[in-house]
């Protein structure tokens, strides 16, 4: 019996690194499955696995999988049930984004937070592209350093353009596992390629039309660095099903509401139109952020109305 770990799935073969830096193709065998969800791929990049050798000793065969301190997951697709598994036992999340080219929304940064809420992983906000930034998106970088930095996550700065931010970037991933998710075409490949220039990874370009990115990688990879960085390289997401989480705990995972709600008058208060309820004083007070209600009550399938 041999171990490993996954550095790349992409559905019926799987990569794995051993300790002593082999790479191994492996299949599957038997039937793997997560307590609760149902995934497409139910061995993932990160896990940590068992394997034997097959017949000819060219490639394994995994037998088991170690229990997961954590994974990233999204839905499949909008309408179904399955989810897909993006990251296993992750250290760091870096939520890179960008106010450019393209432009991450506000919506798609609180599901990616809530997702990893739910499993306590650290994020980190990295906002790149910084050299195509003017004085709008200058500022726009500023109002949402605030507002996440309040809550209690950290941000970084970030060109790969002029490699501005690089280092700080590369002394915070040092002897960690760090999985890089954002939308198509922030530059998660091109980090890769900056901090590795022997990597030799897809860039995509942006769509002149969409001002999107084009999905240029498609499965996620996990990468060793010399520097004792492992780093996942995880395909643009559009939008996180987040796991299925109950109405009435979703507000947990937004941790300034999750604070907040200490103080309603009702120990049920879903913060939506409740009297006395300490979450709503506070957004009219501007002490918690508009745009983060806002997309907590779209998460509930709320109308924002007046927050709109
Ligand atoms: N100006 C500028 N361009 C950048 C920067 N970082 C990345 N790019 C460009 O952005 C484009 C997309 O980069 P990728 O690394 O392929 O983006 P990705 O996030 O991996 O995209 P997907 O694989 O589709 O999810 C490329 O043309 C990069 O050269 C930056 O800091 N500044
Ligand atoms: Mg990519
Ligand atoms: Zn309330």
């Amino acid at each position: 019996m041999e171990r490993g770990t996954v550095t790349k799935s992409t559905g019926s073969w799987y990569t794995v690194r051993l300790k002593d830096g082999r790479i191994i193709q492996c299949s599957i065998r038997g039937k793997f499955r997560i307590r609760g969800i149902r995934a497409t791929n139910p061995v993932a990049v990160g896990d940590h696995v068992r394997f034997v050798w097959s017949e000819d000793h060219l490639s394994g065969i995994i037998t088991s999988i170690e229990e997961r301190t954590n994974y990233i997951i999204r839905k499949s697709s909008k309408l179904s049930k399955e989810y897909q598994l993006v990251a296993c036992n992750v250290d760091t999340a870096w939520l890179m984004i960008s106010m450019v080219l393209p432009r991450t929304l506000t919506a798609f940064i609180d599901r990616f937070l809530i997702s990893a809420e739910a499993y306590r992983i650290p994020v980190i906000i990295l906002f790149n592209k910084t050299d195509l930034y003017g004085e709008q998106e200058e500022a726009e970088m500023e109002e949402l350093w605030s507002v996440y930095t309040k809550i209690g996550y950290r941000c970084m700065k970030l060109s790969l353009q002029t490699r501005e931010g690089i280092e700080s970037v590369r002394n915070e991933m040092k002897d960690k596992v760090n999985v890089i998710a954002g939308n198509s075409g922030v530059g998660k490949s091109t980090l890769i390629q900056v901090l590795d220039p022997t990597i030799r990874l897809k860039i995509g370009d942006i769509s002149e039309f969409h001002r999107t990115g084009k999905h240029t990688t498609t499965f996620s990879e996990m990468f060793e660095l010399p520097s004792g960085i492992q780093i996942i390289d995880t395909p643009g997401l559009r939008g996180f099903g987040t796991i299925d989480i109950d109405r009435s705990e979703l507000f947990h995972f937004f941790p300034e509401i999750f604070r907040a709600s200490e103080g309603c008058r009702y120990h049920n208060c879903l913060h939506i139109n409740e009297p006395e309820c300490a979450v709503k004083t506070m957004v009219d007070k501007g002490a918690i952020s508009a745009s983060r209600y806002v997309n907590y009550l779209m998460m509930m399938e709320i109308e924002p109305g007046k927050y709109r």
